[in-house]
C-alpha cells in the first residue's frame, strides 16, 4: 500500500516536472527576431565609392549614412553582408545613426543586439558605441575601439528589458577624429515565462498529487 502511494506520486512528481519544463521552454524559445529597417545598410543602393544618407536610419550630429566601399580598397576583405555598409563620424566630427524600431519595450524580456563593427585601413580608428534604448533608458549598450586595419569584428550586447516606450537602436562614433562602420544589425527578444502561467500549472499538479494521495489512504 505505502510502497503503491510512494510509486503513485513519483509519477505525479514527474508529470508536474515535466509540465513545468514544457512551460519554462514555451516561454523561454529563441528568441523572436524584431524587424530592423535597412539592417544591412544596403538602401539606398549607391555606386562603387558612392556614399549618402542611409534608408531609415536618421543621422545625428554630423556624418553618418550608408558607404559602398570600393572593393577592394578601404575594406581588406568583402564587407559583412551585401555591398554596403552604415557610418557614423566623418572623421572631424563624431555622430550616431538612430532608429526607432517601433515596437514597445517588454519589461524583463531579454534582448540581444548583435552586429558587425569595422574600421576603414586608410588612419582611421574606429571609436564606436552601440546602444540598444527604451525611450530614454539604455538597456545595453558596449564600446570599444576597432584600429584602422579594415576589418570587421562581430559585437554582441544583451540586456533586460527596462524604462518605458519604443525600442531603438544608436550606432555612434564618439571621436571627432575617427568613424565606425555598422552592418547586419539583428535584434531578438526572448520573452519571460508568465509567473501566472507556471502558477496554473503548479497549482493543478499539486492539486492532483493531493486527490491521488486521499484516494489512496
Ligand atoms: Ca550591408
Amino acid at each position: 500500500m505505502l510502497q503503491q502511494v510512494i510509486t503513485r506520486n513519483r509519477s505525479l512528481v514527474l508529470v508536474a516536472a515535466i509540465l513545468g519544463l514544457v512551460v519554462s521552454l514555451h516561454g523561454a524559445t529563441r528568441g523572436d527576431m524584431i524587424s530592423i529597417a535597412n539592417s544591412s545598410f544596403e538602401g539606398p543602393a549607391f555606386g562603387s565609392g558612392g556614399f549618402g544618407s542611409a534608408t531609415a536610419w536618421a543621422e545625428i550630429g554630423s556624418g553618418g549614412g550608408a558607404f559602398r566601399p570600393v572593393m577592394p580598397g578601404l575594406i581588406v576583405n568583402s564587407v559583412p553582408d551585401g555591398f554596403q555598409v552604415g557610418y557614423a563620424g566623418n572623421t572631424s566630427t563624431p555622430g550616431s545613426l538612430f532608429q526607432d524600431l517601433g515596437v514597445s519595450v517588454v519589461a524583463g524580456a531579454n534582448y540581444e543586439l548583435e552586429l558587425f563593427v569595422g574600421s576603414r585601413n586608410d588612419g582611421f580608428t574606429a571609436n564606436y558605441l552601440v546602444e540598444l534604448l527604451a525611450g530614454s533608458t539604455t538597456v545595453a549598450s558596449t564600446s570599444g575601439t576597432i584600429s584602422n586595419t579594415g576589418n570587421f569584428i562581430p559585437v554582441n550586447l544583451t540586456g533586460l528589458g527596462v524604462g518605458n516606450g519604443n525600442l531603438a537602436i544608436r550606432l555612434s562614433e564618439t571621436s571627432a577624429t575617427g568613424q565606425s562602420l555598422f552592418d547586419n544589425v539583428r535584434l531578438s527578444v526572448t520573452a519571460v515565462p508568465e509567473p501566472s502561467s507556471l502558477l496554473i500549472v503548479s497549482t493543478c499538479a499539486f492539486g492532483l498529487m493531493g486527490y491521488r494521495w486521499r484516494r489512496r489512504t
